[in-house]
Parts: structure tokens; C-alpha cells; sequence
């Protein structure tokens, strides 16, 4: 009944990265074309049908930005009212503008995102309010859709997936949704769940919330995952790893998506290519099919982009200037 035509993403082969770093079946499953441009949809389409179920005039939310702009996008839409907390400062430009466009009343709190859950727990308890954060198991149900389409769009579950870790829902919900699909005997294979955190921010790598996350890949700076446990169990269960990459891994993948497969993810989609980039080094992929969630679209943290080499030339409107500056004459 509700409704924004989410998922149903492609899934690409790549056409360069793979090849090159001898992963030849090595696909990327585009989150970032969901209707608010990251894999947030899946979820709140269905944590904001249940609002809707139970009367509920309202939802809230703590976000590091693409919740938010996925909550807001989505109370439009049923004509409920949404309050997105958001740590100040740290939440990327593309996200607050959709937060800002559909309506939402944005909570800028002095905090990091760890502070705002916190906060958006404790307002839900005292108010009428759907708490439509990951801790909202609808949240998984709606995710976990990406898993089935993976193993739809093979014909079988992959070896591997790698997969940008925050809050850790995400990566909880793909390994219940593979789970569930191969109890059903849709898949006869199981992935090894490969979860990427961002070094400044890698709680679960180190075994310790951090108390003061840092990243330029503001969607996974988390310090302590609400969903740490069931992480923990997706990476046991599937004989997976967590890992931690650097800032200059991030970036080094989010030039080399954009630049040699025509893919703007942003950076924490590109940490799940660092991730597999690394382990590249190490292990023989040649015969792994491997699938990385670009969970979120570059469109929504313009500013990065200043870290790539711009071709800009500035010119007279006049073709033979057009032809000098390029130096064509
Ligand atoms: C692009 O919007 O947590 O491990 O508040 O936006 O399920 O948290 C976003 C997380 C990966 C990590 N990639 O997923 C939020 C938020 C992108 C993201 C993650 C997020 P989780």
C-alpha cells in the first residue's frame, strides 16, 4: 500500500576493479538507486508502514544523515511528521538538504550519532513516536530484501559480501536474509559476510566502543553499534571477518568507483571496496564471486569530492579559446 518503488536495485559486474585485482566475478549491488539514494528505503518503507498501522502521527529518529533523509522522504509520503536527530556538523550536505526538503524538524545536537540514539531512545519513550532506527526490528524485515535479490539476481548466493559497518543493521539484516532464503532452498550456498568499519571508527574491530569516532566517512561514524552483537553473530556464523580500513583507503576506493566504473558512491559504500581491495593482497579470488553493497550514492556528501583531481578548464565563450585551453592549438 506505501510505497516509493525501493529496491529491485541492479547488481553490476564490474568492469575494470575486478579484473585488475584478480577477482574477475566481483559485482556491486546499487543500494544508492533507491529512491532516496541509499539502501535506508528498504527498511523505513516498511517501519513507516507499521507507524502508520498503529495510528502513529509521528517518527523520530537519530541519524548520521541518510536515515534521516530516507525517514523524512517517507512521513512526506504518509503525511506523518518526522524529527531526525543529528549529530552537528558531521552529517553530509545531500542529507540534510533532503531532511530539510521533505519537511522534517532536524535536531542538531552537540554530539556525535552514539549521543543521538541515545537521545532518540529515551524521546521515544516518553512520547507517542515510532522509533524508526535499525533497533526497529521492521527496520532488518525491510533489509533483508537486499540479500534475497542477490542470490535472485545470481542464481545463487555469492562467496562473499562486503559490506560498510555503522550502527551494524545493515550487515545483521543481509546475513538473516541469506539465512532465511537458503532455509527455504532458494540458495544452496551461504556468503562469508566481510562487515568494514572506517580505522577511527572500528568499535568491533577493536573489541571497545570508542567514545569519540572519527571519519571522513560520516555515515559509519559510530562508536558503539546497536546492533554489535548481532554483527558479531552474522561475521561468526558465516566464517566472516571485520576489518578496518583507513581514511585514504576510503578515498583511494571512492576515486577508483568513480573513475574506473562510472560508480559516485560515497565514501562508506567506497570502504566496502577498501575492504575487499585489501584482502585482495592476500587471498586468490579468482574463483570467489564477490558482492559489494554500495550502500549510498555520492550525490550526498558533495564536498568530498574536492579530494579528486578536477579537469576544469575556464574559457571565453569563443571555440578557438575552447581549442587553446584545451591545447588543441
Ligand atoms: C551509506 O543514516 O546509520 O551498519 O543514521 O548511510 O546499518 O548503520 C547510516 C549508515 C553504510 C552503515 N553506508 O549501515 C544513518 C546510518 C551508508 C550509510 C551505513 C550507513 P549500518
Amino acid at each position: 500500500m506505501i510505497t516509493l518503488g525501493e529496491g529491485e536495485t541492479p547488481l553490476v559486474l564490474s568492469r575494470r576493479i575486478g579484473p585488475r585485482i584478480g577477482c574477475p566475478q566481483l559485482y556491486f549491488k546499487m543500494e544508492m538507486c533507491n529512491p532516496t539514494g541509499s539502501f535506508k528505503d528498504r527498511g523505513m518503507v516498511v517501519a513507516v508502514a507499521k507507524a502508520v498501522e498503529e495510528g502513529r502521527e509521528a517518527i523520530l529518529c537519530a541519524s548520521t544523515g541518510n536515515t534521516a533523509a530516507s525517514a523524512a522522504a517517507y512521513a512526506a509520503h504518509c503525511a506523518l511528521k518526522a524529527y531526525v536527530i543529528v549529530p552537528r556538523n558531521f552529517i553530509a550536505r545531500g542529507k540534510l538538504a533532503q531532511a530539510i526538503a521533505h519537511g522534517a524538524t532536524i535536531v542538531a545536537v552537540d554530539g556525535n550519532f552514539d549521543d543521538a540514539l541515545r537521545l532518540a531512545r529515551e524521546l521515544a519513550s516518553c512520547h507517542p513516536w515510532a522509533l524508526v532506527n535499525s533497533v526497529n526490528p521492521y527496520r532488518l524485515e525491510g533489509q533483508k530484501t537486499a540479500a534475497f535479490e542477490i542470490v535472485d539476481q545470481l542464481g545463487e548466493a555469492p562467496d562473499m559480501v562486503f559490506i560498510p559497518v555503522g550502527n551494524a543493521g545493515n550487515i545483521s539484516a543481509y546475513w538473516q536474509g541469506f539465512v532465511e532464503y537458503h532455509r527455504a532452498g532458494y540458495a544452496r550456498q551461504l556468503p562469508r559476510m566481510m562487515g568494514v568499519q572506517a580505522e577511527g571508527a572500528a568499535p568491533i574491530v577493536r573489541g571497545e566502543p570508542v567514545a569519540n569516532p572519527q571519519t571522513i566517512a560520516t555515515a559509519i561514524r559510530v562508536g558503539n553499534p546497536a546492533s554489535w552483537q548481532l554483527a558479531l553473530k552474522a561475521k561468526e556464523e558465516s566464517k566472516g571477518a571485520i576489518n578496518a580500513v583507513s581514511d585514504q583507503q576510503i578515498l583511494e576506493a571512492y576515486a577508483l568507483l568513480a573513475r574506473e566504473e562510472g560508480i559516485f558512491a560515497e565514501p562508506a559504500s567506497a570502504a566496502a571496496l577498501a575492504g575487499l581491495l585489501e584482502l585482495a593482497q592476500k587471498e586468490d579470488l579468482s574463483r570467489q564471486v564477490v558482492v559489494c553493497i554500495i550502500t549510498g550514492s555520492g550525490l550526498k556528501d558533495p564536498d568530498i569530492v574536492q579530494s579528486l583531481p578536477a579537469r576544469i578548464v575556464e574559457v571565453e565563450a569563443r571555440i578557438g579559446a575552447i581549442e587553446e585551453a584545451l591545447g588543441l592549438r
